[in-house]
């Protein structure tokens, strides 16, 4: 942190001091938090624009609170996927939130987003067994791993995962045919899990409550926010009953 108090320098500091600031303060509002520090993970998922903007919807999360929003657009070309995530990262990023892309490691890179995020299958079925052959390299980029089992856990951890969702926690519309993992798997991931976790799937504001006191700290959030009459409230709710803990 920079000098406070910029009255106590002597005055050939001042220029210098007042310019530092500045940057200091566009660093800071370009940088999204710590992953630990994230706490409402939201989403720009296609299956429920219903028409809307998505850097409307995106402007809404970023308003009502999200740390992160993740990019999802199953079914969509490479192009649109890109073009989407373009959009969504020009609100993102100047508001300090975490763009995380969905599917596709090449294109978040390209575009500079925070983060990539993939299924079990996309990348142990891809014969990947370490995050660094993904060749992120310098660019920052960082991966969040989807499981759904104690040890796909233990194996993204061991693989260099920077962070893990832990789902589907409920039945839910948005993955339909996938099992759910109940909160068993988040009291297990609360125990054990050294790095920070999301719970997923199915969570709303009147099961929250069950989803934190089985442990989890940090929340992703798909249909309930998206379909909710005022996006930027629902994320208020959400984050402020996650906060409250
Ligand atoms: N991965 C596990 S469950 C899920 C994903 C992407 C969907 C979560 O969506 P919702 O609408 O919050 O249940
Ligand atoms: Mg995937």
């Amino acid at each position: 942190m920079l000098a406070r108090n910029a009255q106590t320098l002597p005055g050939q500091y001042f220029r210098p001091f007042v310019a530092l600031r500045w940057l200091e303060v566009q660093v800071r509002t370009l940088v999204m938090k710590a992953l630990s520090q994230c706490r409402l993970y939201a989403f720009v998922d296609t299956a429920y624009l219903r028409g809307r903007p998505p850097e409307q919807v995106a402007k809404h999360l970023c308003e009502g609170g999200a740390d992160l929003i993740q990019v999802r657009a199953k079914g969509a070309t490479a192009e649109e996927v890109r073009r989407l995530a373009r959009a969504v990262l020009a609100v993102a990023q100047p508001a300090g939130v975490g763009l995380v892309l969905n599917d596709y490691p090449a294109i978040a890179q390209e575009l500079g987003a925070d983060l990539c995020h993939l299924g079990q299958e996309d990348f142990f079925g891809a014969g990947l067994a370490r995050v660094d052959q993904l060749g992120f390299g310098s660019s920052g980029l960082r991966l969040g791993l989807s499981t759904h089992h104690p040890e796909q856990a233990q194996r993204s951890l061991a693989a260099g995962a920077d962070y893990i969702a832990i789902g589907p926690i409920y039945p839910t519309g948005t993955k339909p045919t996938a099992k759910p993992v109940t909160l068993e798997y988040v009291r297990w991931a609360a125990a054990n899990v050294t790095i920070p976790w999301f719970a997923i799937g199915g969570i709303n504001l009147a099961n929250l409550r069950e989803v934190l006191d089985a442990g989890a700290r940090r929340i992703c959030v798909v249909s309930a926010i998206l379909n909710a009459p005022d996006v930027s409230d629902a994320c208020r709710q959400f984050k402020a009953q996650i906060e409250a803990r």
